[in-house]
């Protein structure tokens, strides 16, 4: 016997990606995927005859969507076979007067929270209490999550929206010590998942929404047999953000640059994950990048890739030295020499100084 079930939330549904670096085109296929992701979720459960389904919180984004969105979500729910579904909403989907979660009737199998003090659901035959609450505002400062007294003759679940790490957070505060006696606490709210300890965990988003959530992201799986919780970190995620920062020197030509940005990885990743590379360093000052046409260059390498160019030009010191004889460059290059330009932030200051006094900045 035992309880088996899937923690999740932070999905984001119908999210528009305003804030996010990428093209609206792309931003579609994104939006794309965490649908499918939700659907993938939803068949494991099935396959694995998962009997609980927690999602804790900012299932979908309630500004971007519409009661069909909702009831696209309904649909999906209704293909669970054996699974109950037991919802808290979070901040981005919260149960205000004109919640959409109000607005549909849901299958016998899905249950929200409805109030922002903890209430309990109680499964006779899995004989297990779940408790939550929902968030009713876009900010919530109150710590809603009291001390309750348990049925120890049960497991105790509590799913929740909040923020564990922060007792003056604005996200709805979570005192550790008030989670006494939970086999297990399903939070939400923070995209990165991590274990609070070993029965309390942020599942983390399942698809990660921007550069901001780099890393592996999934679902938590888990059983709860006499009181023993187990559980799982299961990556679920069909792409992963990363950045990586790539140093360039102003030995390196046109096609050097190119290739030490195609060889950060593995063709199988770049065909799956999405990157941001980060160029540092100095240029060779012919070179002349023009970083949107790489981009475009290497789009058929990387399912996805931005470029940020921090790279400064490179000036030829003995040249410039020469030139600038008894003026205030020549005097500045000779200062910073003695300086010594093997030191980093030497040079830096050094080639800072230079672009001022050229006017030139690097065009990024
Ligand atoms: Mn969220």
């Amino acid at each position: 016997m035992g309880i088996s079930f899937i923690h999740t939330g932070d999905l984001h549904l119908g999210l528009q990606f305003e804030n996010a670096s990428f093209s609206s085109e792309f931003a579609n296929i994104r939006r794309r995927e965490i649908w499918e992701t939700f659907e993938r979720i939803i068949n494991r459960a099935n396959e694995r005859k998962i009997d609980l389904l927690l999602i804790s919180g900012d299932l979908f984004e309630e500004e971007y969507c519409s009661i069909g969105d909702i009831k696209r979500i309904r649909s999906i729910f209704n293909l669970l076979k054996e699974t109950r579904v037991i919802i808290t909403a979070g901040n981005h989907d919260n149960l205000s007067k004109k919640s959409l979660y109000k607005l549909i009737d849901w299958p016998n199998n899905v249950i929200v929270f409805e109030k922002d003090y903890m209430e309990k659901i109680i499964f006779k035959d899995l004989n297990v209490a779940i408790w939550g609450l929902s968030w009713e505002n876009k900010l919530e400062k109150r710590n809603l999550v009291k001390h309750v007294n348990l049925d120890n003759h049960m497991e105790n679940i509590l799913v929740v929206h909040g923020d564990i790490l922060n007792k003056d957070s604005m996200y709805l505060p979570i005192y550790k010590e008030n989670l006494k006696g939970f086999d297990y606490v399903a939070l939400g709210h923070i995209h990165k998942h991590q274990f609070i300890d070993k029965n309390i965990a942020y599942c983390g988003s399942p698809e990660p929404l921007d550069f901001g959530e780099t890393g592996i992201h999934g679902i938590i799986e888990g059983t709860i047999s006499n009181g023993k919780c187990m559980t799982k970190f299961i990556p679920f995620g069909k792409r992963e953000f990363v950045i990586t920062e790539i140093d360039i020197n102003s030995s390196m030509d046109y096609q050097d640059i190119i290739n030490s940005m195609v060889s950060i990885d593995t063709k199988e990743n770049k065909n799956k994950n999405l990157y941001r590379i980060i160029l540092n360093g100095f240029i060779d000052r012919d070179i002349k990048l023009n970083i949107r046409d790489i981009e475009g260059t290497l789009r058929d390498k990387f399912k996805y890739i931005e470029i940020i160019n921090n790279t400064r030009l490179d000036y030829d010191l003995e040249k410039i030295e020469e030139q600038n004889n008894g003026n205030i460059i020549g005097d500045f290059i000779r200062e910073m020499k003695k300086e010594g330009l093997n030191n980093p932030l030497v040079k830096e200051a050094l080639y800072e100084g230079l672009e001022v006094l050229f006017n030139e900045k690097v065009r990024k």
